[in-house]
């Protein structure tokens, strides 16, 4: 589903929007099914909790892009994703780069999932977010399952209450009274949740028995933003599912990763041909078109 203008309106303006019915019902249904090329279903988790130990040991208990099936990969690709991170960050859809892709897992009782609320640019970039909210980052958690209160939702805290406090900190203090204001992020699987990275949230732990939380997260800024960056391509460049994304996605969403767009002088007959060989069945058509036509730009 795209985002309409009043989500894009209620993120500009609090920070953050909560988007039922995203995903459409097949996308949803497939990613679902893929979550358990990387974490346990429920029902295995809780059968026996102590075979997977790791997820008592961190909460960050979750898997950095490429993920293990390209149902959960192909979440970053989706259409009214970049359309809706297009918008949110006010560029055209070839000026959209991926920063940040986590397929997360959270399970009832394998630990405390609590935090502190956080701005996330800190270890998200080197400066500062600007006031006037040029340069932003887009966070996405795409609901992979449903989120109730007590499935440790995310909890935000409008940005009303917090444009007082200087863009410098990105860590307040708990005794303030912020967790009586603070916003859950429900809603039902195949939600999106859209957040800016000078808004103050924090992960909650999951109450009740036997609860889960599977969630994508999907970060995009603008391409004139390079100093916002959370994971470096290339070093990921010989997983298997990276080549596999490469190979599958148009030239537009290769630029979310910073591959040149059909057109650039990048392009030559070698680096054409030899991406041909470096991917087997990358269509590098639309670049080979835009060498006999240099007046071809993007967009
Ligand atoms: O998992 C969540 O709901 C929020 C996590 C978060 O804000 C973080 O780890 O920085």
């Amino acid at each position: 589903m795209k985002i309409s203008k009043a989500h894009l309106e209620q993120y500009h303006k609090e920070g953050y929007v909560v988007i039922p019915g995203f995903l459409d019902d097949a996308t949803l249904a497939a990613a679902q099914a893929a979550v358990c090329a990387d974490h346990p279903t429920p029902e295995a988790y809780f059968a026996d909790p102590g075979r997977w130990p790791v997820y008592g040991t961190t909460q960050f208990s979750l898997l950095k892009f490429p993920f293990g099936h390209w149902d959960t990969n192909r979440l970053a690709f989706y259409p009214d994703m970049i359309d809706a991170a297009a918008r949110a960050l006010d560029v055209d859809a070839w000026g959209v780069r991926f920063t940040k892709g986590e397929l997360w897992a959270k399970y009832s009782g394998a630990i405390d999932y609590d935090q502190q609320f956080h701005r996330d640019f800190g270890n998200h970039t080197l400066v500062v977010p600007r006031a006037d909210h040029r340069y932003k980052e887009l966070t996405t958690f795409v609901f992979l399952s449903d989120v109730e209160p007590e499935d440790g939702p995310t909890a935000v805290l409008p940005r009303h209450l917090t444009d007082h406090i200087p863009l410098g900190i990105n860590r307040i203090r708990e005794e303030a009274g912020w967790r009586e204001q603070e916003q859950l992020a429900t809603g039902p699987a195949g939600s999106l949740l859209m957040y800016s990275y000078d808004v103050f949230h924090r992960g909650t732990n999951l109450v009740g028995e036997g609860r889960s939380r599977f969630m994508v997260l999907l970060d995009y800024r603008r391409e004139d933003a390079p100093w916002i960056a959370r994971q470096g391509w290339p070093e990921v460049g010989n997983h298997p599912r990276m080549a596999e994304a490469i190979t599958r996605i148009s030239p537009s969403d290769r630029c979310l990763f910073d591959i040149p767009p059909p057109g650039h002088e990048y392009w030559n007959e070698q680096t054409i041909g030899d991406m041909a060989r470096r991917y087997a069945g990358i269509d590098m058509d639309p670049y080979r078109a835009a060498l006999e036509e240099p007046a071809f730009s993007p967009g």
